[in-house]
């Protein structure tokens, strides 16, 4: 039985609902042509982002995916700048030049998205190289996929970050798909943390959608990680209920799936142990849910009605010059 206290638990409901709200939001956006680009949303995973960073103090360090705005708004990020961003307003994280997978907020420990699959391991890996020499006592969080876990780069960082026993812990959220492929035609054990063997960290396998459990194991191995001990890996088995990218028609899902598992959703499995364990009132929920869904109407309220970029901003942050070529 978790020894957590109600406040942390109603936060971690909160911030669930947060980015269920801010997703929705983006799809339907995403939908009437609002945003450009793609994106590549994260509900039914939103236990993932929120376990984590509810153990990690907002000096700590997280990198991000593609699939990213469920763990930059559970490390801190603004629900505004976040949605500007995504509508590619001068307002946004990366004034509007970068869109969902280059949202970063640094104050706040959010190293960012990443396009490039696998990369947000060797980056978590130099996060917590940092942290290790400066002897700052932070530690790295490094989310990545299970196709991610396949990639050459994702055994690299793993390999040093053991070796050098970094301030770092390995979040593998292994939704089922990676793109279009199912987990078993792409990765051949039965688990990815049963690899950390290999490579002499502890790894275990939760239940991705218990937010409570992925607290709990993220307590463990982010002290063994402030301890000096080194890192950990960590699979939460998880669900995305949409698409790989918004628009994607999901032919490979098998009929019925999304609808079952959404039938485990993990903010109402949050809200039976508030309700049954601390015996908190469903009015109660019911006004979190109402605060969190308008706070994310004013992020898109604001989005709309901020300023375009300007072109004569074009080459700001420009750091090379094609010169006379
Ligand atoms: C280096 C690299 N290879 C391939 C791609 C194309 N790609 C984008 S997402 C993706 C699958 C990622 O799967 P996973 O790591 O499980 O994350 P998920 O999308 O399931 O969250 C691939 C292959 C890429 N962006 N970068």
């Amino acid at each position: 039985m978790s020894k957590l206290d109600q406040q942390t638990v109603l936060a971690m409901h909160r911030t669930m609902c947060r980015i269920r709200y801010f997703e929705e939001a983006a799809s339907a956006k995403y939908k009437e042509g609002d945003l450009p680009g793609f994106i590549h949303l994260s509900i039914g995973q939103e236990a993932c982002a929120v376990g984590v960073c509810s153990t990690l103090e907002p000096s700590d360090y997280i990198t991000s995916t593609h699939r990213g705005h469920g763990h930059c708004l559970a490390k801190g990020g603004d629900a505004k700048l976040m949605m500007a961003e995504l509508f590619a307003k001068q307002a946004g994280y990366s004034q509007g030049r970068g869109g969902s997978m280059h949202i970063a907020d640094v104050s706040v420990g959010m190293l960012g998205a990443n396009g490039i699959v696998g990369q947000s391991m060797p980056l978590g890996v130099g996060a917590a190289l940092t942290a290790q020499v400066k002897e700052s006592g932070a530690v790295a969080v490094a989310f990545f996929g299970e196709g991610a876990s396949g990639a050459g780069v994702a055994h690299e960082a793993m390999n040093m970050a053991s070796l050098w026993r970094l301030p770092l812990v390995f979040f593998c959220e292994a939704n089922r798909y990676a793109e279009l492929s199912p987990y078993e035609t792409h990765v051949p054990v039965a688990n990815v943390a049963d690899r950390a063997p290999a490579y002499d960290m502890p790894g275990v396998t939760i239940d991705g959608g218990d937010v409570l459990a992925v607290h709990e194991t993220m307590r463990e191995a982010v002290a063994r990680a402030r301890g000096g001990q080194g890192p950990s890996l960590i699979e939460a088995k998880t669900y995305r209920w949409h698409g790989h990218y918004e628009g994607d028609p999901q032919v490979y899902k098998p009929e019925g799936e999304t609808e079952a598992e959404k039938k485990g959703d993990p903010i109402l499995r949050v809200e039976a142990v508030l309700k049954e364990r601390f015996g908190v009132a469903e009015a109660a929920l019911t006004a979190a849910h109402a605060e969190e869904k308008a706070a994310i109407a004013d992020a898109v309220t604001f989005a709309e009605q901020a300023p375009d970029p300007t072109p004569d901003g074009l080459t700001a942050n420009v750091y090379a010059e094609m010169g006379g070529v």
